[in-house]
């Protein structure tokens, strides 16, 4: 298996670019993946991102195992964090955000508007959010100095939101990281191990997301789970033989709109322990 390279460059510039956007921010929302909450955050930013009170916002709870989701809100909650479930395509859940912030942050007295912005690894629903969160603001700010321009604030109960979303590099700490990082689309397609992928997913969830033992399949690798799946879905050639290519592209595609049902990659520390 090739490793998923992720150069230190990229880290320095995001660092500083972090650096020079909190100057301007009071709170910080980061949106996590909700089937990856912990391995979906950049630990390497931490000291950075502590400088911050932060909301923990746990995105595309469709797709995560729902059972998981309430498993890993309660962890963070005990952890001492807030966290808010949302649905960033859909929106429901995100107006739950903007209570947070105004029940925990919102100026009492006369005190300027406080100031949060949105944060968070690539693919992982910063932009879909923010949107939702835009439109159900009741006023746009203009221009702040000190700002770019071009850089909006939308406000509402007493809290402003920054409308361009800060982005942080994943952090890939070990193949299995890498591989969980690449299924849920936060590495760029041309460095993703397509094949590798498919066959980490068929090895590590085909029986939960198949059912193959209920079904009498056994396989002696991957590869042929694999060429079970092109065939169950007629995957074929010209000349007849499987398209295993085009299986990759469509399993992977599947997982990631859940059409193979509701999983989550990574569970709680407590619950890991216990579903062994
Ligand atoms: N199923 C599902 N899809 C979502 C959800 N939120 C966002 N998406 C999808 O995830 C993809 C990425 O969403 P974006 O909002 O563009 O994510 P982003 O973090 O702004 O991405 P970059 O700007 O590329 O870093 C899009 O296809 C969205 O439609 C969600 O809650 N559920
Ligand atoms: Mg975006």
């Amino acid at each position: 298996m090739d490793p998923i390279h992720w150069y230190p460059g990229h880290m320095a510039k995001a660092k500083r670019q972090l650096t020079e956007l909190i100057k301007y921010l009071d709170v910080l929302i980061e949106i996590r993946d909700a089937r990856l909450p912990l391995i979906s955050h950049n630990a390497d930013l931490e000291s950075i991102l502590k400088r911050r009170p932060n909301i923990i916002v746990l995105n595309k709870i469709d797709l995560a195992d729902p059972v998981a989701t309430k498993e890993w809100t309660q962890w963070f909650k005990t952890q001492g964090f807030l966290v808010v479930e949302v649905n960033g395509r859909n929106g429901s859940g995100v107006e739950r955000i903007w209570e947070v912030l105004s029940q925990e942050f919102a100026p009492k007295g006369v005190r300027r508007s406080v100031r949060a912005g949105v944060i968070g690894i690539p693919n992982v629903g910063k932009s879909s959010i923010l949107n939702r969160m835009i439109g159900t603001a009741t006023a746009k700010t203009g221009n702040m100095p000190g700002i770019t321009r071009g850089k909006q604030w939308i406000k509402k109960k007493g809290i402003e939101i920054l409308d361009t979303p800060g982005l942080l590099p994943p952090k890939i700490v070990d193949q299995e990281a890498g591989m969980k990082l690449a299924l849920v689309g936060t590495i760029r397609e041309e460095i993703a191990p397509t094949y590798d992928m498919a066959l980490y997913l068929l090895e590590n969830y085909g029986e939960q997301l198949f059912g193959w033992k209920g079904n009498g399949l056994v396989f002696e690798d991957m590869d042929m789970a694999l060429n079970w799946y092109a065939e169950k879905r007629g995957f074929r050639m010209k000349g007849g033989g499987l398209d295993i290519n085009r299986a990759v592209t469509s399993l992977l595609q599947e997982f990631r709109n859940g059409r193979l049902g509701r999983i989550s990659l990574e569970l709680p520390p407590k619950a890991d322990v216990q579903s062994d």
